[in-house]
């Protein structure tokens, strides 16, 4: 059986992380690998739908991502978990505990972040509304040693997904692939 591996994209929200994850996705699946997401929306809305933004509260949503990947990398499948997984301490630990763990420092400016607000979840932030908003009013502990970043000011979401291709075959994760 293939080694599973789990890919971790961290970055602030709005960065790209969902984007870039669901074209690396799509690719791998044509390839017909075995692929999840993990998702910090879409994970808060059920496996960790009773936390909040706490640094207590986030480290508990990351300790469970961690522990799911885990054993779908033990089981060969490709896991892509986008989190914004703002502390140092909490990637530390991903990268410990998955032991097959590729991190992705999807960067993008605050300011960058600010005028897309795609979910415009950060004019609430900034207007108070929501408390403890990573980058307003919560801190982002830059990776220092990711093993890529992917700059979503200068490359396209195409560009950006290629890139995570090129990791994995490089690395051994996946022979080949199909945009
Ligand atoms: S993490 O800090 O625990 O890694 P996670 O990636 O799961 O965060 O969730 C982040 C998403 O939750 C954001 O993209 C945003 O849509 C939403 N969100 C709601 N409140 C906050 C907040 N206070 N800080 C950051 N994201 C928030």
């Amino acid at each position: 059986m293939r080694k599973g591996v789990t890919v971790w994209f961290t970055g602030l929200s709005g960065a790209g992380k969902t984007t870039i994850s669901k074209m690396v996705e799509s690719s791998l699946r044509k390839s017909d690998l075995k692929v999840e997401v993990l998702d910090g929306d879409a994970v808060r809305q059920h496996l960790t739908s009773d936390l909040g933004f706490s640094k207590a509260d986030r480290q508990k949503n990351i300790e469970r991502v961690a522990f799911v990947s885990k054993l779908l990398a033990r089981n060969g499948v490709i896991t892509l978990a986008s989190f914004i997984t703002p502390y140092k301490e909490m990637r530390d630990f991903c990268r410990r505990e998955i032991g097959s763990y590729v991190e992705i420092y999807v960067k993008c400016p605050l300011e960058e972040c600010i005028r897309r607000d795609v979910k415009g979840l950060y004019k609430k932030a900034l207007d108070g509304e929501i408390q403890q908003f990573t980058g307003i009013s919560d801190p982002f502990e830059e990776p220092d040693r990711p093993e890529l970043v992917l700059d979503t000011t200068e490359d396209s979401k195409e560009i950006c997904a290629a890139k995570v291709l090129d990791y994995l075959i490089r690395h051994s994760y996946i022979s080949g692939c199909r945009p």
